[in-house]
């Protein structure tokens, strides 16, 4: 990312007051949001510090306040790393322990934003009727105690409802999760929960609020010692807050902010008025792929990207995924997709970013669905171009089926590390036989589409794919996939 010339007259990053509440510090946040924040500010001043906030580890939260809320990020380039020092946290509270200065941070009219990284499974609001998941724990917590709330939903409507009773402006709230058109559904959510506590506060919402959808993106693999000890190699201090990411970074922001926001666009940002076709190219073929990559490579024995796409049938395997997605979406101006496409495949092999296929393949019920469900439905009915996502979705229930086969009991869950892992043990039993493997798992209630239940050629494509990868592995099925 380019450093901006800094304009010495303005409040930089390390001594701005705060103007922002970020839900969710984690690595991500940490190598984007952050990062962003801090070139803006240092290229335009502003009081746009950011107030992180963590839902459940109180760790970070620590190691941030004892460091006046700076910490480092390691860029892993081609020719070593790159430790670089952000400032743009002034301090972080832990909401697991007291919820209070959580809700009194969002109530401070200072406070003119709210930017969330929770991952796809803290939101609690159906894809498909976008109304509030009134069984997912955290909304059904918030719902029946909507003054003391754990999770998202709650606390943005708890501080929505502060800031309408004080007379204040609301804050914009902004979305930075890998969710399709992530404003227009957290918009839809907070309303809907809004409305079950307080109509009035929902009308209030809905004539004020204003929810930038945000496409973001950058590699961030779940920082080791080994980051920690670069990062004391690079700046001579132990840092236990410090992450490492990929160089490349990007952020498209829809510029909707009535009550104003960091000079995003100076710290590389781009501002447009429609983020949705960025969303759909990134959601489809960056995350499609990885999607692809993480259940492929637990089976084939990979544990990091870098060496699944060392191998040359699976690197050959997720060019021609990315080209099956890219035929699911309109021309985008300016975007050449073989170009976007070509310039993954090189991300994904850096040699430098050591990313776990295990860590990608978290969470499958929660990211297919945009991933793979919704692409696949957009293809002309009878396409060749269905193979790579039915092989996707095969490897998903491959991998589901061989970690309950080889777990105990005990640790199922954990292992299978999914929000639905309940209903997937519950579901599977002792059935290995892959047509019944496959009926299970896609009759999850509200989760594969109508439109893929009811198409035969899918139902066949998968259930091929997936008795071959349970009978031959994941070579074999690369081999005939590329074969066709
Ligand atoms: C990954 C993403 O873990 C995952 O599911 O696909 O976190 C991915 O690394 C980021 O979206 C890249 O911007």
């Amino acid at each position: 990312m380019r450093q901006p010339d800094r304009d010495d007259t303005s409040p930089q990053p390390d001594t701005a007051n705060a103007g922002i509440v970020h839900i969710g510090i984690g690595a991500f946040h940490r190598a984007h949001q952050a990062v962003y924040t801090d070139a803006a500010m240092a290229a335009k001043g502003g009081n746009w510090r950011i107030i992180g906030i963590s839902l459940r580890s109180t760790d970070i939260v620590d190691a941030l306040n004892a460091q006046g809320g700076a910490f480092t990020v390691i860029e892993r380039h081609p020719d070593g790393p790159k430790a670089r020092k952000i400032t743009s946290i002034s301090h972080a509270i832990a909401a697991a322990r007291d919820i209070a200065p959580v809700l009194d941070a969002l109530a401070d009219p200072t406070v003119k934003i709210v930017t969330i990284t929770v991952t796809e499974k803290a939101y609690g609001i159906d894809r498909i009727s976008r109304m509030v998941q009134t069984e997912h724990p955290a909304v059904k917590h918030d719902l029946a105690n909507p003054d003391t709330p754990t999770g998202l939903l709650g606390l943005l409507v708890a501080g929505l409802k502060r800031r309408k009773e004080a007379g204040a402006r609301p804050y914009t709230v902004v979305s930075c999760d890998n969710l399709p058109s992530n404003g227009r559904l957290l918009r839809a959510g907070v309303i809907d929960f809004a409305k079950r506590l307080d109509p009035e506060l929902a009308i209030w919402i809905t004539d004020n609020v204003s929810f930038p959808a945000t496409m973001v993106d950058r590699i961030t693999p779940a920082a080791t010692a080994a980051t920690r000890a670069d990062a004391k190699d690079l700046t001579g201090l132990y840092d236990p807050a410090a992450i490492e990411t990929e160089p490349f970074s990007q952020w498209v922001i829809e510029d909707d902010f009535p009550d104003g926001r960091p000079a995003w666009k100076d710290g590389g940002a781009i501002l447009v008025a429609d983020v949705e076709p960025y969303e759909c190219m990134k959601l489809r073929m960056l995350n499609g792929s990885h999607s692809l990559i993480a259940y492929m490579g637990q089976l084939g024995g990979y544990r990091y990207v870098r060496d699944a796409m060392a191998n040359d049938a699976f690197s050959r395997l997720v060019m021609r995924h990315m080209q099956n997605a890219a035929a699911t979406m309109p021309p985008l101006d300016g975007i050449d997709f073989s170009d976007y496409g070509a310039d993954l495949v090189a991300r994904f092999g850096n040699r430098e970013i050591a990313h776990e296929t295990n860590q990608i393949a978290m969470d499958g019920t929660e990211k297919l669905p945009q991933r793979i469900f919704a692409p696949a439905c957009d293809l002309p009915p009878g396409s060749k171009r269905l193979g790579t996502f039915a092989l996707c979705f095969a490897a998903w229930l491959a991998v589901m089926r061989q970690r309950i086969n080889s777990t105990n009991a005990n640790e199922l869950v954990q292992q299978l590390d999914d929000p639905r892992a309940d209903e997937i043990i519950e579901a599977l039993g002792n059935h290995q036989d892959p047509a019944v493997i496959y009926e299970k798992l896609a009759r999850l209630p509200g989760w594969m589409p109508q439109q893929l239940q009811d198409d035969s050629l899918w139902h066949n494509e998968v259930i091929t794919r997936l008795s071959l990868l349970l009978s031959d592995g994941a070579d074999a099925a690369i081999k005939l996939e590329l074969a066709i």
